[in-house]
């Protein structure tokens, strides 16, 4: 009997494949497609307090090895996802774990939208999103400095009756010291990392293609940086974390634990081809008999002990 299941706080993911935020909508978008609890948790687009129609097109740029985006955190609000987007989709899967992903500009913003959600049946975990590469005010720049990074997980924790996980960028940042620093003010846990930043031109006019010009790079291109992201932090703290960045593939879902990863999220895959997680946990028993695994927790932080 192959063991695929990760528990987290007494949160059942009956695998470690969940899509990654901005991927998969509130739930029903990736409903349509398969039944959304075939993934081991779901994780929505990261809501603010008011609404945000984003940035202007166009906000998506091809990249060889995936794509650039810089959608500008459009959603609904998160009084509207609060009545109308998460409730239906917890009532018809209660068992799967809902990963509510928020955004802000200051933490009163948080504090706010965390406030709201409390009241919200069927939420399991809140993914603090501190790190959106696309935005003026707020975003990655709060993830960027080690002293706003503990404030806001201080503050969100505080406010949560749920477990926080604060989601962090990769760019321009020692990101083992503000892992560090979310962990010392009382993080459950990290998700590691946020896409990379990046631009593309094009050749016909000179332009820059992104309507912002910089946008998150995400895609297999990623996934080398991504692992040694989640293996510099796995060092240092010891809370969970869910890795991020260019998985697409099982094999990928397994060098992720190893790195250090207890749970892994696909992404820009998805954008693609939106039954790439269903393809990914249709595959991952092949590939654990393969590499004769039998229990996925039991390869988490593997390649740590290689130090
Ligand atoms: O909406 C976005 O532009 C966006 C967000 Br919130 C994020 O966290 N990461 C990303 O690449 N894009």
């Amino acid at each position: 009997m192959l063991d695929t299941k990760i528990n987290l706080f007494g949160i059942e993911f009956k695998n470690p494949v969940m899509n990654a935020s901005g991927t998969g909508g509130y739930g029903k978008e990736l409903d349509s497609f398969y039944p959304l609890d075939t993934l081991g948790g779901f994780v929505s687009k990261s809501c603010t307090f008011n609404p945000r129609f984003g940035n202007p097109l166009p906000r998506i740029a091809d990249a060889s090895l995936g794509c650039l985006n810089c959608i500008g955190l459009t959603n609904p609000g998160v009084k509207k996802l609060a009545q109308e987007e998460i409730p239906p989709i917890v009532n018809k899967y209660p068992n799967l774990p809902y990963l509510c992903s928020i955004a802000g500009e200051t933490k009163e913003e948080y504090i706010k939208e965390i406030e709201i959600l409390n009241k919200v049946d069927g939420i399991d975990i809140y993914e603090i999103n501190i790190s959106c590469p696309n935005v003026e005010n707020g975003g990655m720049a709060l993830a960027s400095d080690p002293n706003l990074a503990y404030q806001i997980t201080k503050e969100c924790k505080k406010a949560s009756k749920h477990p926080i996980f604060m989601k962090l960028t990769p760019n321009g940042v020692d990101i083992a010291k503000i892992a560090i620093e979310c962990e010392k003010a009382g993080a459950d846990g990290l998700i590691l990392a946020n896409s990379y930043q990046g631009m593309r031109i094009d050749l016909r006019t000179g332009k820059p293609i992104l309507s912002r010009k910089i946008g998150g790079y995400g895609g297999p291109g990623i996934f080398p940086m991504a692992l040694k992201v989640i293996y510099q932090c796995a060092k240092v703290t010891s809370i969970p974390i869910i890795g991020v960045g260019g998985v697409s593939s099982a094999e990928d879902v397994i060098e992720m634990l190893y790195a250090g990863a207890s749970l892994v999220e696909v992404g820009s895959l998805n954008l693609k081809d939106p039954y790439a997680c269903k393809k990914i946990v249709d595959e991952l028993e092949n590939v654990m008999k393969e590499y004769n695994i039998t229990s996925l927790k039991d390869i988490i932080k593997g390649a740590l002990k290689y130090e």
